[in-house]
């Protein structure tokens, strides 16, 4: 499914727990900050290769990351989503060079994330092209509404040791979400998504940004007090309740 032009639908998001894939950046944009990616990892967007680089919050260090987290257009629909007020709390760049092996498994978000009350808009964007060979981004839509119970998959193909147990999956309502290059989907934080192996010789280059609202507590302890992943970041409104002052963000000045 490659789709141009849609727009955001807030009734959507809320009734299959995700939304899009709509163009959110220009062409110009995503291979600007697809050009960016490859030179953080030392390489060459021409010769895509594995990386053993942190993948995570480059927008704690990288004014350009951060442009990217905060940048109007992926923003805006988090308003639609979350109301006024608008707490970025974590990025992380989704990255398979051609070849690949490892599958991401079905899973839900807040299965893994110590935070209080669950609620979070994930924005996931293409900076290249997404697509089936490449292993796109797979959602199973209406997923959203209960939590249920993730297992260890015992299996190395699997980029994560814990995914959904298979009996909640129903694989047959699954939609691959092939993006073009400044493509972004919505899905909150228990729609069941994940992702196969790169069987091509294209790069599968996207991230993610997670956005919540101030009145959730970071319980930090249970992230292992990993302020190098977890940090807040006021980017729309207000903060009414002073709950994560000890994990305020610095914006990169470089
Ligand atoms: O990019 C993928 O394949 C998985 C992304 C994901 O799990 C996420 O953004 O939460």
């Amino acid at each position: 499914m490659i789709t141009k032009g849609t727009s955001f639908s807030i009734e959507q998001f809320h009734e299959a727990g995700y939304s899009g894939p709509i163009q959110a950046l220009t062409l110009e944009e995503a291979d600007r900050y697809n050009q960016l990616f490859f030179e953080e990892l030392g390489q060459s967007k021409f010769e895509p290769g594995p990386t053993k680089i942190n993948l995570s919050a480059w927008h704690h260090r990288r004014k350009w990351a951060y442009e990217l987290a905060t940048h109007p257009a992926l923003v805006e629909p988090i308003t639609q989503i979350l109301g006024p007020d608008v707490v970025l709390w974590a990025m992380h760049f989704w990255y398979k060079e051609p070849g690949n092996t490892k599958f991401i498994p079905w899973h839900q978000d807040i299965n893994y994330w110590p935070m209080e009350p669950a609620i979070n808009a994930t924005a996931w964007v293409s900076l290249g092209w997404s697509i089936r060979e490449n292993g796109c981004l797979r959602i199973i839509p209406g997923t959203h509404r209960s939590i249920v119970p993730h297992v260890d998959l015992g299996n190395d193909a699997s980029a994560f040791q814990e995914g959904i147990d298979a009996s909640y999956v129903d694989e047959s309502k699954a939609i691959d979400i092939e993006m073009t290059p400044g493509q972004i989907v919505y899905f909150n934080e228990a729609t069941f998504h994940g992702s196969e192996m790169n069987s091509s010789n294209i790069p599968r280059v996207a991230f993610s940004v997670r956005y919540t609202t101030p009145e959730v507590k970071f319980k930090m302890a249970d992230w292992g007090g990993d302020t190098n992943r977890i940090r807040t970041f006021q980017v729309r409104g207000e903060d009414r309740f002073r709950l994560n002052d000890d994990i305020i963000g610095a914006i990169p000045q470089q």
